[in-house]
């Protein structure tokens, strides 16, 4: 099981060579086709390796992370060293000094879980400065619950696919419903059911409105609309300003079910800035015609309407109003908990939503507690390395950076997922030592000082499960463990060992004995429960799978409409908050006490745009996980003269020159990467889209900015948060100019292993 599908796979012993998806799943992932080779792959990382300029000089900040050869070494040396490290930096600064967030997908598993393992490990040796939230829902994480009492419950309990496809009439994408995004969803997933529920609804009657500067962010037939990207929230604003000026919203509905109407509708009226945000004034920013906004919102208002927004219009600057207005929109509507309308999050972002959860607690490793109480908002990783000290806003809370010595880091790439990787870069000369566990040299690995080989999923035992997903999946190794590499968590075991806290950290358990821990605790929860009784580990192990059941034929927040005083939301009122007395008394400029519009940088009408003028959507690759396994046959099938496509419509390539399958160089006053150029009229004029994940690849290391050679989009984006309250990725948007690349081809080398050195006299 991986994160994009259910497979079993054919090996040669040493390597996957080939992989079957699982019966079940009726429209199976292809990322799944950038498995096979993977295991021993020239970019694995045979065996622990420590920076030579660390082994020279020591610990201490410098800037020759992602510039130096590395010397490779013996668990038995290498273990003293690390913890030795370790030790120090806890005696001389504290736990607190310790940064491991840890931020990153990893692999799916639930006790090899490189994430959980490292936490657990920290936890135990005293503690670790966090991070909290994501990269996927940074803003969502933090204004939803606010306003809507949780954030979770947006996608584990969203209304059901099948219930979308027998009631919706016409449902209004924002952001579209990408199917390349739905191959995913965190923990492994093992069907794929979004296509055919599209299909079922259009077969029914039902209609699809995609807005997307991207025709392919829905397949099949839909109206489109191609707002400006950024835009979306002022389309939002004008489809409400016609469902109040002609009366059409649900009064009953607003008065018994949310707070706080009146206050935005002064707002969205004119009455409080003098400015109406109608359909004209709307079209000014969107670039949709007053009367197509006017048709659309007349038609959402006699129909049974589905409003929903991907995550990525919250990867944006003010990335929290998208979700917010949404909710608003759907409320004003009046069909939030009726079968078929109201509001959804992520149909088409991941393939959680849509999907049944699992209505009992899932097997999980136990983290331990972290005695140290610093955290940070996930994307301000930089900002924390760059200024110790300084203060900084985020959710009503003043709050300062703490002074990060040692940075640990399992199962992530910030070098995939944090923005302006010039800046990061720097940051990551700052801290005393960098530890990373990965499978793989990646750029973060490059980056480090101590460089932990770690299994891949493939090569260990462990099981699978997720919230929204039937089945309980045993993952036995496939082959065996390659070169010196060791699990996470043997790895941890060594190092506790060394620090003396091995009984603490390992309770007396193998990995064999964690996965049996994990499981028969579980089964005799939910045996006594009295819903299903799982079969013994034995069983379960020999057979494979355990289909748990799942909710299903949800509608989200039906129990809410039914009965709001049995029923109240999490929030203050108990209600929907369109105007939220917490977030209006935070004071914040840049997030109000309702939604608003409030213009971005990142964006065509901006005075940027004057030097960067097209608009470049950073999106999910639709041809790997992230940055995982880029190296794999699709991911590498999807590559132009080894660059990663940038895609471009055909009056903006003429305009400068430009053709198809030429490398071109992208560029904005951070930094510029090489890309390969795919000419397509499905995307908005002066809209460019170029995916993350291909593995960052400077053409001069030495310089923290230098050009990617390979197509690294996070050179380009700004490192800014969403705004003082949530402080999440924006990382969805940024101005670039594109031009031809004249010069010599340079090599990629991103997938090639670094420089290996001899040991340093000292
Ligand atoms: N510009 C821009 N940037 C973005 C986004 C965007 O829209 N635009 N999207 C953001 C989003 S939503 C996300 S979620 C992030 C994703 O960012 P990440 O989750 O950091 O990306 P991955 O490539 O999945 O990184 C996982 C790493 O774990 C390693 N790994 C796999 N298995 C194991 C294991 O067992 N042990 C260890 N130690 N390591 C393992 C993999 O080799 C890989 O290097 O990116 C974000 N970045
Ligand atoms: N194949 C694949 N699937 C994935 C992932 C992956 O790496 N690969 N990653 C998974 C993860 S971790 C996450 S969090 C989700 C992320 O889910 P999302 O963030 O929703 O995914 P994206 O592909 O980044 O964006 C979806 C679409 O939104 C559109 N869009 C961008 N900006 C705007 C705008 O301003 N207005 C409008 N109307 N539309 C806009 C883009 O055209 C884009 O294709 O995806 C998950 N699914
Ligand atoms: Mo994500």
């Amino acid at each position: 099981m991986a994160h994009y599908g259910r497979f079993s796979v054919d090996t040669d012993g040493a390597d996957v060579v080939a992989v079957r998806p699982a019966a079940e799943d009726g429209d199976p992932s292809p990322l799944i086709g950038n498995v096979p080779g993977s295991v021993t792959h020239p970019s694995r990382i045979r065996r622990p390796a420590v920076r030579r300029g660390w082994l020279e000089h020591g610990p201490g900040p410098t800037a020759l992370r992602g510039n130096d050869s590395y010397v490779e070494m013996d668990w038995d040396e290498f273990v003293p060293l690390l913890a030795g490290e370790l030790r120090r930096v806890i005696d001389r600064h504290g736990n607190e000094a310790i940064y491991g967030g840890s931020y990153g997908w990893g692999s799916a598993g639930r006790f090899h879980h490189a994430q959980s393992q490292v936490h657990r490990f920290l936890n135990t040796i005293g503690g670790y400065t966090r991070s909290v939230g994501n990269y996927s829902l940074g803003a969502t994480n933090v204004v939803m619950p606010h306003v809507m009492g949780s954030h979770w419950k947006l996608f584990s309990r969203s209304t059901s696919w099948d219930v979308i496809a027998e009631h919706t009439d016409l449902l209004v994408a924002f952001g579209g419903v990408p199917i390349k995004n739905t191959f995913v969803n965190h923990g492994g997933t093992s069907h794929h059911p979004t296509r055919d529920a599209l299909h079922r609804l259009r077969a029914r009657g039902g209609r699809i409105v995609s807005i997307s500067p991207l025709a392919d962010d829905l397949e099949g037939t839909a109206e489109r609309l191609a707002p400006v990207p950024g835009s979306d929230v002022a389309l939002m604003m004008a489809l409400a300003h016609v469902l109040a000026t002609n009366g059409w919203h649900d009064t009953r509905f607003l008065e018994r079910y949310t707070v706080g109407y009146d206050r935005f509708e002064d707002y969205l009226l004119g009455r409080t800035d003098g400015m109406s945000k109608s359909p004209e004034w709307a079209e000014a920013l969107t670039g949709i015609p007053a009367s197509v906004t006017r048709d659309l919102a007349r038609r959402m208002a006699r129909s049974t309407t589905m409003i929903t927004v991907t995550f990525s219009l919250q990867r944006t600057r003010h990335g929290e109003q998208a979700p917010w207005m949404g909710m608003t929109l759907a409320a004003m509507l009046g069909g939030i908990g009726v079968p078929g309308a109201g509001f959804g999050h992520g149909y088409g972002s991941m393939n959680e939503p849509g999907i049944g959860p699992v209505p009992y607690p899932l097997p999980t490793l136990p983290q331990g507690t972290n005695r140290v109480p610093t955290s940070i908002p996930v994307a301000a990783v930089s900002d924390m390395l760059l200024n110790p000290g300084a203060p900084y806003d985020y959710d009503g809370e003043r709050r300062t950076f703490p002074d990060i010595r040692l940075v640990h880091w399992a199962g992530g790439n910030p070098f995939h997922h944090h923005q302006d990787l010039g800046r990061l870069r720097e940051a990551l000369g700052r801290p005393d030592t960098v530890v990373v566990h990965d499978p793989f040299w990646t750029p973060m690995a490059k980056h480090a000082d101590f460089v932990v080989p770690s299994t891949t999923s493939l090569e260990r035992d462990d099981l699978s499960c997720t919230r929204n997903d039937p089945w309980l999946v045993a993952m036995p190794a496939a082959v065996a463990r390659f070169a010196d590499s060791k699990d996470d968590y043997e790895t941890f075991t060594l190092l506790a060992r060394e620090l003396g806290i091995e009984q603490e950290f390992t309770e007396g358990r193998n990995a064999a004995d964690w996965l049996r821990h994990l499981y028969e605790p579980w089964r005799a929860f939910v045996s006594a429960a009295g819903r299903v009784t799982p079969p013994t580990f034995a069983e379960f192990w020999r057979d494979g799978a355990f289909r748990m059941d799942t909710e299903d034929d949800l509608t989200l927040l039906a129990d809410f409409r039914d009965d709001p005083a049995r029923a109240p939301l999490r929030t203050p009122s108990g209600r929907l908050e369109i105007f939220s007395e917490t977030i209006d008394g935070f004071g914040y400029d840049d997030c109000a006490g309702h939604p608003r519009w409030y213009e971005p940088q990142e964006w065509l009408h901006g005075e940027r745009a004057g030097r960067f003028p097209l608009h470049l959507v950073a999106n999910q690759p639709r041809t790997r996980l992230h940055s995982q396994l880029d190296h794999g046959a699709v991911s590498q099938a999807s590559k132009v003269q080894g660059r990663e496509p940038v895609r471009m419509h055909s009056d903006d390539a003429r305009a400068r020159g430009l053709a198809d399958g030429d490398v071109v160089r992208v560029f904005n006053d951070r930094g510029a990467c090489l890309a390969g150029l795919r000419v397509d009229d499905g995307l908005r004029p002066r809209v460019v889209q170029l995916a993350t994940g291909a593995w960052y690849d400077p053409l001069d290391p030495v310089d923290p900015r230098s050009m990617c050679v390979h197509g690294n989009v996070n050179v380009l984006t700004e490192d800014r948060g969403t705004s003082s309250l949530a402080q999440g990725c924006t990382g969805q948007h940024v101005l670039v100019e594109i031009e031809k690349w004249t010069g010599a081809l340079p090599p990629v080398r991103a997938h090639q292993p670094p420089e290996f050195a001899e040991r340093p006299q000292k």
